[in-house]
C-alpha cells in the first residue's frame, strides 16, 4: 500500500510543480507512457492471483485516475499561462505614431491616372490593357495608317530587328492597338479605357521616348459626335474642378477617325503659369473623333449597325498641366528632390466626383 501512496506523492507533487506544458507531458510519459511507472504496475496486475489482482486493481487503477485528472488541471493552468504571455509579448500598440519619415510617394502620373480612371469607372467605362510590344498590324494597319504614312518611318517609332518571319514588332507607339484588340475580342456595346506606356523616338521638354496615355473607346448603335463632346467636357470639368469649363473642337486628321477633332479648354496664360477655367486663351488636351469605318471593318464590325468614338490623353502632359511642372523630361529623370516635391501620399485621397 505505501509503495502506492508514495508513488502517488511523487507523481502528484511533480505534476504540480511542472514549470511549462513541455514538463508536464515529461511527467505524464514517466507515469502513464509505454514504459511509465503506473502504466508498469498495470502490466503487473497479469501477473497476479485473482485474490491479489481483486484488491491491488482498484487501487491501481485509481492511482491511474487521480494522476490523470492532476494532469489535466495543471495542464489547463499552463495553457491559460501559454496564451497569456503569447499576448503580451505579441501585443502592438496602435497608438504609437508613425515612423516620422515619408520614405516614398506616388508618382504624379500614377496619380493623374487614378483620378481619370475614377472619373471614367463613374461614367460606366472599363479599364482595358495590352502588351507594350505590338505588331505592325495591330499598331498601324488595323487603324488605318496607309503604307507610307509618316509614322511608321523610322524617327518615330522604334523598331525592333525583324524576327525569322521577317516581321518587325514595335514598342506601340500608341495604346489603340487595345482598342483594336478589344473590338476584336469582345462584342459591342464596349465602353472602355486604356491607360499604359506608349513610345516615340522623341525627347524635348514636352516629349519623351516613352510617356503614358489614356485612351477611350465607345462602340454602340447610333453613337454620334453629340456623346463624345458630352462624355469629354464632362471629364475636363471634373478632372480640372471646375464647374462648366468652356470647351471647342478644332477639326483634326487622324488616319483612325473620321470625322476627327482635338479638344481645347478655355485657359488664362497671364501672370506665367496656366488658369483653366477663364481667360481669353485655349489649351489644347485631347485628340478625339468617330471610329473610322475602315477601322471597324478591320476589327470585324459593320459599320451599319455599329459607330463609335475614340479619344486620346497624353496623361503626362494632363499631370504637368494640373499640378504645374514645366518639363516633361523631369518627369522621367528619378530625382529624389523631384519626387519629394512633385509626389503624393499614398492616403491622399482623390478628388470628389462631380
Ligand atoms: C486619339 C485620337 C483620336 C483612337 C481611335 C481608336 C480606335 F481604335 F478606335 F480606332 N483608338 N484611339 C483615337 C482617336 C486616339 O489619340 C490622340
Amino acid at each position: 500500500m505505501s509503495d502506492l501512496s508514495t508513488l502517488a506523492a511523487d507523481l502528484t507533487a511533480a505534476v504540480d510543480a511542472a514549470p511549462d506544458l513541455a514538463a508536464l507531458e515529461a511527467v505524464r510519459v514517466s507515469a502513464l507512457g509505454k514504459q511509465g511507472s503506473i502504466s508498469a504496475l498495470l502490466k503487473s496486475l497479469g501477473s497476479m492471483s485473482p485474490d491479489e489482482r481483486r484488491e491491488r486493481g482498484p487501487q491501481i487503477n485509481g492511482l491511474r485516475d487521480t494522476v490523470q485528472a492532476r494532469i489535466a488541471v495543471r495542464r489547463e493552468v499552463l495553457e491559460a499561462a501559454a496564451l497569456d504571455a503569447q499576448l503580451a509579448s505579441e501585443r502592438l500598440d496602435l497608438t504609437l505614431p508613425p515612423p516620422p519619415r515619408r520614405r516614398g510617394s506616388l508618382h504624379p502620373t500614377l496619380r493623374t491616372l487614378d483620378e481619370m480612371v475614377a472619373i471614367f469607372a463613374e461614367m460606366g467605362f472599363a479599364v482595358a490593357e495590352g502588351p507594350d510590344i505590338e505588331d505592325d498590324w495591330h499598331n498601324f494597319t488595323a487603324l488605318n495608317f496607309p503604307p507610307k504614312h509618316p509614322a511608321r518611318e523610322m524617327h518615330d517609332t522604334f523598331f525592333f530587328h525583324p524576327d525569322g518571319d521577317g516581321e518587325r514588332k514595335v514598342l506601340r507607339t500608341h495604346t489603340s492597338p487595345v482598342q483594336v484588340r478589344t473590338m476584336m475580342s469582345q462584342a459591342p456595346p464596349i465602353r472602355i479605357i486604356a491607360p499604359g506606356r506608349t513610345y516615340r523616338c522623341d525627347s524635348d521638354q514636352t516629349h519623351t521616348p516613352m510617356f503614358h496615355q489614356m485612351e477611350g473607346l465607345v462602340i454602340d448603335r447610333a453613337i454620334h459626335m453629340g456623346h463624345l463632346k458630352w462624355t469629354l467636357d464632362t471629364f475636363v470639368s471634373r478632372f480640372f474642378e471646375t464647374a462648366g469649363v468652356t470647351t471647342r473642337f478644332r477639326p483634326h486628321h487622324f488616319p483612325f477617325t473620321e470625322p476627327s477633332a482635338e479638344m481645347d479648354v478655355q485657359c488664362d496664360r497671364s501672370g506665367g503659369q496656366i488658369r483653366i477655367g477663364t481667360g481669353s486663351d485655349w489649351l489644347e488636351v485631347v485628340g478625339c473623333g468617330m471610329v473610322h469605318p475602315k477601322v471597324l471593318v478591320n476589327c470585324g464590325l459593320d459599320p451599319a449597325e455599329w459607330q463609335g468614338f475614340a479619344f486620346g490623353f497624353g496623361i503626362d502632359r494632363l499631370a504637368m498641366l494640373k499640378y504645374g511642372m514645366p518639363d516633361l523630361r523631369d518627369m522621367f529623370a528619378s530625382d529624389v528632390r523631384w519626387l519629394k516635391h512633385y509626389g503624393f501620399s499614398p492616403f491622399a485621397a482623390l478628388p470628389p466626383l462631380g
